[in-house]
């Protein structure tokens, strides 16, 4: 059998298995079977990742590589578009309540983007760039600006205060790094600035050296580029098509449940707070399960980036 015949047979797999049971090991045991015939022409490395030897090209071997298992979710269960419009309906994206905003720089944005977008009260995030004077900074572009993490939340459930405590619980203040990855409060009102001095004030106490933090009132925030928008998330290319998100920035954006899930696929959040509000997130059941048990594995594991 050639390589090509191996790719065939990962195709005629999706036919064998229809989901009698639990949907998600059915594809997890599709994507094992599908690795196994694939080691047979070609090297798996331990990450579920490897190359398929596919013949000799003019200059050489030509090689192609598998799917890691979100990817091959993805390409390996069409079927996934079948989750009606009516269940997606059900979705939580717009949480229409009165919202306040807040502002952090606190190095990489995809880390606090996971953090906070799971955190209860908060209805929205977005990464960005701000702080600078370049018009419309790009991420390889980014001149005098920070990535920052922006934040709209629901006063009637979280403070600013407790935003604050999770800024400084989940960040280095003390280390210099260079103006990308710079530690900002960059506040909305003077409520806002009094706040983040006085806490500001209390961690300096836990530390001998500088707390680098600067306070600063919000200039423009330049919204980053979509792939950087919930980018865990978007690892998950089945499960951005099962929410609507894909491929749709906006959306992406906006949406509450993307916030949410953002954080739960590596686990913050944990179990507890997942089972808590899956309902209220309308997530239809596959979807539940999906994301469940990557809450489940990761849980613990903290942020990522
Ligand atoms: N660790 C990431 C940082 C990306 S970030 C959005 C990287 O090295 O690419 O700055």
């Amino acid at each position: 059998m050639d390589s090509d015949d191996s790719l065939s047979d990962i195709d005629d797999l999706s036919a064998m298995f229809h989901f009698t049971e639990d949907p998600i090991s059915s594809i997890e045991r599709r994507f094992i079977k599908a690795k196994m015939k694939f080691t047979k022409n070609g090297t798996l490395k331990e990450n579920g990742t490897g190359e398929l030897r596919k013949g000799p090209s003019r200059n050489g071997p030509r090689k192609s590589t598998f799917p890691s298992l979100p990817f091959f979710m993805d390409w390996a269960w069409p079927d996934l578009g079948k989750i009606t419009e009516q269940k997606m309906s059900n979705y939580l994206h717009n949480i229409d309540v009165p919202v306040k905003k807040a502002t952090f720089g606190m190095a990489c944005f995809w880390a606090p983007d996971a953090l906070f977008g799971t955190t209860v009260g908060v209805v929205r995030t977005r990464v960005g760039y701000t702080g600078g004077k370049k018009k419309n900074p790009t991420y390889r572009d980014l001149g005098d600006h920070t990535e920052a993490i922006d934040i709209d939340y629901d006063p009637c459930v979280i403070s600013y205060k407790n935003l604050l405590d999770l800024f400084w619980q989940n960040h280095d203040p003390i280390s210099k790094h260079k103006l990308q990855y710079s530690s900002f409060i960059y506040y909305h009102d003077e409520e806002q600035k009094e706040l983040a001095e006085k806490t500001l004030k209390e961690q300096q106490k836990k530390y001998n050296e500088p707390v680098q933090t600067n306070i600063v009132p919000l200039s423009t925030f330049y919204e980053a580029e979509d792939y950087h928008q919930k980018y865990r998330l978007q690892q998950h290319p089945w499960l951005c098509e099962a929410i609507g998100v894909r491929q749709c920035g906006t959306k992406l954006i906006k949406s509450h449940i993307a916030a949410r899930l953002n954080g739960y696929v590596i686990g913050i959040g944990g179990v507890k707070q997942f089972n808590e509000e899956a309902e209220k997130l309308g997530l239809e059941d596959k979807v539940r399960d999906y994301v469940y048990k990557l809450v489940k594995e990761n849980e613990g594991r903290g942020l990522i980036c």
